[in-house]
């Protein structure tokens, strides 16, 4: 598996119409998407810094998983995400090095892309996406 570079960062927040203001208005980022997730109950804003994105999720119902994290460990950063050329391949490598993995393929994520999270567990507590076009 061969990381690229990081293709976003994940931050958890209670509201991205409160959150969007402070990325824009004081950091001078741009906001140029929202998109909600409806099987994986999140709204997301992006802005893109070089070739990184940060990626604001925002719950879209109280069981999100999003939900969950923030009442347990409060807003902040909740994964990171690398780039690789191919979510099911890297999957695939890790399941046969005995990595504890949430998906064992990829499934479609923000932006259209394939992607697939590694157990926090198993990555020293840092939620870990890989995605791929
Ligand atoms: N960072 C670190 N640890 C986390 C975590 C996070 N973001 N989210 C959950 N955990 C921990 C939990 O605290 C829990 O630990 P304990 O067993 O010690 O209590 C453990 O991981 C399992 O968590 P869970 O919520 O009970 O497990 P689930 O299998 O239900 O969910 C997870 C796992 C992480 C995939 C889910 O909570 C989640 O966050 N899904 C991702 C949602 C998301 O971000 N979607 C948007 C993606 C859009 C995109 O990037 O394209």
């Amino acid at each position: 598996m061969e990381i690229s570079h990081i293709e976003h960062i994940g931050i958890a927040v209670n509201s991205l119409d409160e959150a969007i203001p402070f990325y824009e208005n004081i950091l001078g980022l741009k906001c140029y998407k929202r998109e909600e997730i409806p099987d994986q109950q999140v709204k997301t804003a992006f802005f893109m810094v070089g070739q990184t994105k940060i990626e604001l999720l925002e719950p879209a119902s109280p069981d999100s998983p999003v939900a969950k994290f923030i009442e347990k460990r409060g807003v902040g950063i909740h994964h990171i995400a690398y780039a690789v050329e191919n979510v099911d391949k890297a999957l695939g490598e890790l399941a046969e090095k005995g990595i504890r993995l949430i998906d064992k393929k990829g499934r479609k994520g923000a932006e259209g892309l394939n992607i697939g999270f590694l157990h926090p567990k198993a990555t020293m507590g840092v939620l870990t996406e890989l995605c791929s076009k």
